[in-house]
């Protein structure tokens, strides 16, 4: 019989480590079976969100499982950049978090205290929860573990957040960083306008800024077209659409071809 006495290795933060870029969406719905669908279909990650949806701590939970089924890793984004919010995604046993709004290197620094345990932060300890398989990871191996493979990445959706970049790129224990254009768009008065000139020229700015430290740029794509325009220009991290977005054209395609057959 097989028993689990080691901290899985988050295959996504190796191969970013590596240079190559890798693809996931957003699950908002809170159903199980559409993230194993997630994985089934190739994806290499889903972030579970909390900040713009309804998903329960019992439904991400849930999602958490069914990530792991389809064999993609489960990241949380947390409602806020809180240690309370960030050490009950972790000890879920996400893959990682991804933080919404931090604009300045102090934000990025509590949300590193709250990520990880000591040397470089102080998340709160406990041997027993699913993180660390109820403690059939032995502590030292868990500890150890969760430091190594954990993805702390935060948002950079702010104009403070541009203009506080190199701070806060040089936090540790940072892995990456993810642009929210949508957010990003509201702070630069024009809301909503992904091809607004001035919101791409800060766009590149911050993938060419990142790309020259050791973390890695990440950013929210409406489609494939815009995942592999991004990736061209140096973000690794491709978070495309959300499950429900997914579904939404599905259905919308489908209908256009029943109007079609009308
Ligand atoms: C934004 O576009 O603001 C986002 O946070 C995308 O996830
Ligand atoms: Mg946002």
């Amino acid at each position: 019989m097989k028993t689990v006495s080691q901290y899985p290795v988050n295959t996504i933060k190796q191969a970013m480590a590596g240079g190559k870029s890798v693809h996931g969406t957003f699950a908002v719905l809170g159903e199980p079976a559409l993230v194993e669908m997630i994985g089934y279909a190739g994806l290499d990650y889903v972030i579970i969100d909390t900040e713009h949806s309804g998903n329960t701590t019992e439904q991400a939970g849930n999602l958490i499982r069914a990530a792991e089924i389809g064999n993609i890793t489960p990241i949380m984004r947390v409602t806020a950049n809180t240690p309370e919010l960030i050490l009950r995604a972790l000890d879920m046993g996400a893959g990682g978090i991804l933080v919404p709004q931090v604009n300045t290197a102090a934000q990025a620094i509590a949300a590193v205290k709250a990520a990880r345990y000591a040397p470089l932060g102080e998340r709160g300890i406990a041997g027993v929860v699913r993180a660390a398989r109820y403690g059939f990871v032995p502590m030292q191996e868990y500890i150890a573990g969760a430091n190594r493979e954990t993805l702390v990445i935060t948002q950079v959706e702010h104009v403070d957040s541009v203009s506080n970049l190199d701070e806060i790129l040089a936090v540790d224990g940072i892995d990456g960083v993810f642009i929210g254009p949508t957010d990003l768009s509201q702070s630069m008065g024009c809301t909503g306008q992904f091809d607004n000139p001035e919101l791409r020229r800060v766009i590149h700015s911050v993938i060419e800024k990142t790309r020259r430290t050791d973390k890695w740029a990440g950013i929210f794509c409406l489609n494939a077209a815009d995942a592999e325009y991004w990736r061209k220009a140096g973000a690794q991290f491709l978070t495309i659409a959300t499950e429900s977005m997914l579904f939404a054209a599905a259905l919308r395609q489908l209908k256009k071809q029943l109007d079609q057959q009308a």
